[in-house]
């Protein structure tokens, strides 16, 4: 179902003498730190990979919108609605903007969502996954735009400069739907009762390891990493962003009074972070073939949507055509 959207081409990073004249040029220009400009010259392989790359953190982030949408009409309060419907909104932003920073790589907005309608394009794994209760609202603020915060501060001085300046206000509303979770579930773990402590322990023994494989594949079974980093389009591995989400994280589910789901879980003085258990990577590897939890009905959803919203686009058409004929008039 999910057949690789871009191919790079790249197999293996190539050495100094392997890189032409203008491809050695290049590589000193992201040495050097200098950002890489749409009218730049830049290798076919780096285009790809951004094309890549921005086009499924796009898609993730008009998916990402369905499981947080489906808890809008049953909020406990209204306060908690408008502020429900706030963070979703602006996920539909930040796919907007991430489809015209692709655009700006020679490829058309259409193109690319024809690529995840016809299930040929990657989503983050992380949206395959229900929301079951309201506590599960809490996980995706605090744990799911907790991880895409940490692997996104970086984006924002990766190499591609319409990447990077479109990561710089995404990453500050991330902030914001964070804390929201974090909040919300601080209220229900501070001021609930039993029960309503007990719905969020339930949740996070849910998010926690899918929230640990948003950060992709372990370093060694990275396939893009090494040259993505050459490159500074990432500036840390899988790993390295993985290890931190858990750092920071722990803290905060003792704050909540939460109980880590993984035995494995230890503070190590001598490397000075928090060791972990396995990640079941074949369940990882599951979501990504399209067999998750709610891969279908995902799919199902944004195909609908496309379809009902035909006529909006028609009539846009319809209205540009009617305005250039009115001006050449
Ligand atoms: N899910 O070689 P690597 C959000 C694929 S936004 C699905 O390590 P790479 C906001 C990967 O594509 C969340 N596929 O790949 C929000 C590659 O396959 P390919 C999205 C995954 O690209 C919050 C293969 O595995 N964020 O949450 C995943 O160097 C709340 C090998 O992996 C971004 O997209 C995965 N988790 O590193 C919205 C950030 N991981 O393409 C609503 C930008 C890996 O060769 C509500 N993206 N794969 O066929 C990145 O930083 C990178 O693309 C990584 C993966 C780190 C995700």
């Amino acid at each position: 179902m999910y057949a690789q959207l871009v191919e790079t081409g790249v197999t293996q990073v190539k050495t100094a003498e392997q890189l032409s004249g203008a491809e050695q040029a290049f590589q000193r220009r992201i040495d050097d730190g200098i950002k890489i400009e749409p009218k730049d010259f830049m290798p076919e392989a780096y285009r790809k990979t951004l094309v890549r790359q921005i086009s499924q953190h796009a898609h993730s982030e008009i998916v990402g919108m369905l499981p947080e949408g489906n808890w809008v009409t049953r909020a406990p309060s209204l306060k908690r609605k408008a502020i429900l419907l706030a963070k979703i909104q602006d996920e539909g932003g930040h796919g907007l903007y991430l489809y015209s920073a692709a655009e700006t790589l020679g490829v058309s907005r259409e193109d690319l969502y024809d690529d995840l309608l016809a299930g040929r394009a990657k989503y983050s794994s992380i949206f395959n996954y229900p929301t079951l209760t309201w506590a599960d609202i809490g996980m995706i603020g605090w744990l799911v735009d907790g991880s895409a915060i940490i692997n996104q501060i970086p984006l924002c001085r990766c190499s591609y400069g319409p990447y990077a300046r479109a990561m710089v206000r995404v990453c500050k509303e991330e902030s914001f739907h964070q804390r929201q979770g974090y909040d919300l579930l601080l209220a229900m773990c501070k001021d609930g009762n039993p029960e309503q402590r007990a719905m969020v322990q339930e949740a996070f023994n849910r998010w926690w390891w899918p929230a640990l494989m948003m950060f992709g594949p372990s370093d060694a079974e990275s396939t893009n990493s090494t040259q993505s980093m050459a490159w500074k389009i990432k500036l840390f591995s899988n790993d390295d962003l993985r290890q931190k989400m858990v750092d920071q994280t722990v803290p905060q589910a003792e704050h909540l009074g939460l109980t880590i789901p993984d035995p494995d879980l230890k503070w190590n003085a001598a490397r000075g972070h928090y060791d972990f258990g396995e990640i079941d990577w074949s369940e990882f590897y599951a979501v990504l073939k399209g067999n998750g939890p709610c891969n279908r009905e995902r799919l199902q959803a944004r195909r609908d949507a496309h379809k009902q919203g035909a006529w909006v686009r028609e009539a846009m058409a319809a209205y540009a055509e009617k305005k250039d004929a009115r001006v050449a008039a």
